[in-house]
């Protein structure tokens, strides 16, 4: 499943469309909007007239939104740029073997039913601040799930609605801080290891004034699954210590996550010159399309499991000076 030939872009030739069974827990409207910057009339818009989108329900009758649901809205999004009528993108993207396809990778292990029953149990024991009971949830998803479902299916779409009912009162910033708390320590575990073996390295960090990092620990994690060696620098890195890093280390590739794009803005001169001696990608909402063509660097707009699994080496040695 997992990619690491050439050159440091997405992987998409080859790949099979993700099919409605492969399907998993999602996300909330509210939430896609926010991470496509799509509204949500836009967005309801096009469920309704292109069925564009293909929610499950939640067990009190929400739609939940999944993965590739938001990957057939940024592939929407390319057509509209490319100046496409919103009725003809939609039929592109749906088709077949088409630009959808780009950014699926199916994960045919992925089964919405067994994923659902341990998000269920797995925030039930969270949120009650039990915490033997949410190692037991987790302990047992592992055995019964494979790893990228674990984190694709239930971790990522539970800190996702976890920030959700945080922003609408529904649990507090104790059940909040308890929850991410426990999860990042388990994701600690599953890395383990994950800067040894032979493959490229990857430095991967969040830049100053970014204390987000759960989402770029799950991508290392999978990245090392792939073969790749993963130096993590995580949160509110100083661009300078991350420049030493850089040069010390000669990684194949940087990767850099914020969610914001100002965080991204303050350090722009900065990241372009890393950008001519290191191939740099940025990620996370963060991650605009401005932000990425005036820092020369390349952009991973999947989610951190999805754009691990097709994460590629580059095909050249390091610019001369990247170590000096
Ligand atoms: C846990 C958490 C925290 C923890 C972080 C702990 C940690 N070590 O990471 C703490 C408590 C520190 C925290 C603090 C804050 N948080 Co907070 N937090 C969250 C929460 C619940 C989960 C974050 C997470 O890991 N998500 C999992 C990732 C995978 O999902 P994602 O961030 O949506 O990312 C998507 C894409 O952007 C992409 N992606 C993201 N990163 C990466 C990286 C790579 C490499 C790739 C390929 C892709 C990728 O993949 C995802 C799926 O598509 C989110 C809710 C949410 N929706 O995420 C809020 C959330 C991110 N936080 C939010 C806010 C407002 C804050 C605070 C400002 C709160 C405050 N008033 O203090 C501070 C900001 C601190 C700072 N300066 O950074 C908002 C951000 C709104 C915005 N657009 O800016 C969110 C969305 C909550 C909400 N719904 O309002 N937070």
């Amino acid at each position: 499943m997992c990619r690491v030939p050439s050159v440091v872009h997405r992987a998409n030739a080859g790949q099979t469309p993700a099919s409605d069974q492969q399907r998993h827990v999602g996300v909330r409207i509210g939430e896609l909007s926010r991470r496509v910057g799509v509204s949500t009339e836009l967005l309801r818009a096009w469920e309704r007239r292109y069925q564009l989108l293909k929610p499950a329900r939640s067990p009190k009758g929400y739609r939940l939104y999944s993965t590739q649901d938001e990957q057939r809205i940024r592939a929407m999004q390319d057509q509209l740029a490319r100046g496409m009528s919103a009725a003809e993108a939609a039929r592109v993207v749906r088709r077949p073997g088409s630009a959808d396809d780009a950014y699926s990778v199916s994960l045919p292990d992925e089964d919405p039913d067994a994923a659902m029953e341990h998000y269920r149990a797995l925030q039930e024991a969270l949120e009650a601040y039990d915490e033997s009971g949410a190692q037991l949830v987790l302990d047992r998803m592992l055995r019964e799930l494979s790893l990228t479902t674990v984190l694709r299916a239930v971790v990522m779409p539970y800190l996702a609605d976890l920030g959700d009912r945080w922003e609408d009162g529904s649990i507090d910033v104790a059940q909040e801080h308890f929850a991410s708390n426990l999860l990042r320590g388990r994701l600690a575990g599953l890395a383990l290891g994950w800067g040894q073996g032979v493959g490229p390295r990857a430095v991967i960090a969040a830049p100053e004034g970014e204390l987000h990092d759960l989402s770029l620990m799950v991508f290392g994690i999978v990245l090392n699954r792939c073969g790749w060696r993963v130096t993590f620098l995580g949160n509110n890195t100083p661009i300078s210590d991350l420049d030493s890093a850089v040069r010390h280390l000669k990684p194949a590739v940087v990767v850099l996550a914020a969610t914001s794009s100002l965080l991204f803005d303050a350090v722009a001169d900065e990241l372009r010159d890393l950008a001519g001696r290191v191939p740099l990608v940025l990620a996370g909402a963060g991650a605009t399309p401005e932000i990425v063509a005036a820092t020369g660097s390349t952009a991973l707009r999947g989610d951190p499991v999805t754009e691990a699994l097709g994460l590629r080496a580059p095909a050249q040695p390091l610019a001369a000076g990247a170590g000096s």
